[in-house]
């Protein structure tokens, strides 16, 4: 056990029953001409996270804790695309359209891809999720059960929609949920600052927050 001086208060981590979860680090959000770019959003602000994402999973690799990449996307058919997500708003390109990486966040397409710096490795999970939690219609649960874990450390995009999606969807099934302050993004600077305050207000209502120097250092492979 390794206490993190997290916020609101210290976060007793345990390596063997911890898991990194990066949420859809993919091209279609991070990248110009994907379904981040098409709702009309400066995808800059999301990119700039890929060096701290990565050293935070640098370090849960040396750790060997185990590692979960998430990825929104749906099936080629649409088939697990409700049309009330689809159609809302007015995007320059919907779910399913041709785009420069191909078709709009459908499963198989370049833009789906997590970033190359971010890739999975040999060994490391990688679930694919209809909606913006990353427990609905997946089998991670059962993946975390199996795995015996009870810890979850998050990074990833954006931090009010599938990043806090996921926290609050882990949260009910008691986990315990740490988010790296600094390795996750939104296209709206005040959305991820209200949304870091929200998760751990109220004495931690949701979940953790620290920086990943802080996350980092308690994972040194000394356990
Ligand atoms: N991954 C994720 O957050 N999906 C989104 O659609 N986010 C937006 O902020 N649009």
């Amino acid at each position: 056990m390794n206490m993190i001086a997290a916020e609101p208060f210290d976060f007793p981590l345990d390596p063997a029953c911890a898991a990194l979860i990066i949420i859809d680090m993919q091209r279609d959000f991070l990248e110009p001409g994907g379904f981040g770019a098409a709702l009309g959003n400066d995808v800059s602000l999301v990119q700039a996270i890929v060096p701290t994402v990565r050293a935070l999973l640098d370090a849960a690799r040396a750790c060997g804790l185990t590692i979960i990449h998430t990825r929104e996307c749906h099936r080629p058919d649409l088939s697990d695309c409700p049309s009330a997500k689809r159609d809302r708003g007015n995007p320059a390109l919907r779910i399913g359209d041709p785009g420069p990486m191909g078709r709009i966040l459908i499963a198989g397409e370049p833009g789906a891809e997590i970033v190359p710096e971010l890739a999975a490795l040999p060994g490391e999970h990688v679930i694919d999720k209809p909606g913006k939690g990353a427990f609905y219609a997946t089998g991670l649960g059962d993946l975390l059960a199996e795995g015996g874990i009870t810890q979850l450390i998050f990074a990833g995009v954006t931090t009010e929609v599938c990043v806090q999606t996921t926290m609050r969807e882990a949260n009910d099934r008691g986990f315990d949920c740490l988010l790296a302050e600094d390795a996750t993004a939104s296209y709206f600077p005040e959305f991820r600052r209200a949304t870091l305050e929200m998760i751990r207000a109220q004495g931690a209502i949701v979940g953790w927050t620290a920086p990943v120097e802080l996350i980092a250092s308690a994972l040194k492979p000394e356990f």
